[in-house]
């Protein structure tokens, strides 16, 4: 009897210092300070902030085969040398991510062990084909411009290693997406086959890039506490609706048609797009989208190829630790 007083009382103690923590918390996220690994946050910060960076960082990653799929058939040696300098700079941006996400508590195998097992997501735009040389220039000035719009708020993330990863991430994504416009100008300045290759790969992909913004408000689940936390600074259709409005000009430099006859531009200057089929999403999330199979089926085959390096690094770290504390028991 007297066990279980001094139980409910120590219960409603760690709730009151719990509840005066999280208000805490809450006062630095309003007060715009950084919080850092070692500071106390809430456990659902820590689950959702690993939750995004580990997706991000997952997308990074797999975001390196549908392009990495023409290293191999660009067009000249310049061209080559930039995708191959594009697709590696995405290896870093996986790299820079899990390790930020390591900060949280969670080991990058585990993460990465998620995702192979297809508990953990990464975006639904790696899971389109890339058809045609014009993908690539699409990718990079579409697929990397909406990367740019969601990711440039995220370096005012109120979590520090996330934010500072961002920094970086996004000047390589901007030069990135230079990279994908000047393929495009090139192809809508030559023949018409190549002009038309360019249209094609925007009808393809229009659609899909405007999914990676993610669902509409409405039907965004955790937007609501990473707005409070401050981990999204602008909500889905906010950041869809600034891509499109900085798109369809550059669509319009290009000679392209963007494939929503319905779009319009309201008195506020802003392009209204009609309705997206979300039901497309979905299926994709459901891994049921084109390429979802394939990606899953490389990653996993480079995971299994890789068990070799990731061995060696383990013996060569052990030995270096036992030679460490040979060296200081000396
Ligand atoms: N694909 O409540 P919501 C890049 C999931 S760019 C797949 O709104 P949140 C790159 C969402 O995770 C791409 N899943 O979520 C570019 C959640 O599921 P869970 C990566 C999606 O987090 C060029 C559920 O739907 N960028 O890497 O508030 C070359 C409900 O959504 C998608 C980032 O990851 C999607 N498109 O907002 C190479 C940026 N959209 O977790 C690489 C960081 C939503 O409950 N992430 N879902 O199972 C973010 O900014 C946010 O996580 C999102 C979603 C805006 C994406």
């Amino acid at each position: 009897m007297y066990t279980q007083a001094l139980n409910s009382s120590d219960g409603e103690d760690r709730h009151v210092e719990d509840a005066a923590r999280a208000a805490q918390f809450q006062a630095r996220i309003d007060a715009e300070e950084r919080i850092e690994p070692n500071d106390w946050m809430p456990p659902a910060y820590r689950k959702t902030l690993t939750r995004q960076i580990s997706q991000h960082a997952h997308s990074e990653i797999v975001g390196m085969l549908p392009e990495g799929n023409w290293i191999t058939r660009a067009p000249s040696l310049r061209r080559k040398a930039a995708l191959l300098a594009k697709v590696q700079d995405e290896c870093g941006h996986g790299l820079y991510l899990y390790a930020a996400a390591e900060t949280l508590g969670s080991s990058r195998e585990e993460l990465v062990d998620a995702m192979l097992a297809g508990k953990a997501k990464y975006s639904s735009i790696f899971n389109y084909p890339t058809l045609t040389w014009a993908d690539i220039g699409t990718i990079g000035w579409l697929v990397d411009g909406a990367a740019i719009m969601n990711q440039i708020p995220l370096c005012r993330c109120s979590y520090g290693p996330y934010a500072r990863a961002m920094i970086r991430v996004c000047k390589e994504e901007s030069f990135h997406q230079r990279q994908g416009f000047e393929i495009m100008l090139t192809l809508c300045r030559g023949t018409d086959e190549q002009k038309a290759m360019a249209q094609d790969a925007l009808n393809r992909w229009w659609w899909p890039v405007l999914m990676m913004f993610g669902p509409p408000d409405q039907a965004s689940q955790h937007s609501d506490t990473s707005t409070k936390w401050k981990i999204k600074r602008f909500s889905n259709d906010e950041l869809r609706q600034k891509f499109v409005d900085a798109t369809v000009p550059q669509a319009q430099f290009l000679g392209l048609t963007i494939p929503d006859p319905a779009m319009k531009q309201n008195e506020a200057g802003n392009w209204e797009y009609s309705a997206i089929d979300w039901e497309e999403f979905k299926q994709v999330l459901a891994g049921n989208g084109p390429c979802n199979r394939d990606r899953m089926a490389a990653r996993r085959k480079a995971h299994e190829d890789g068990a070799w390096v990731r061995e060696a690094a383990m013996a060569y770290a052990a030995k270096r630790r036992q030679r460490a504390a040979l060296q200081a028991a000396e």
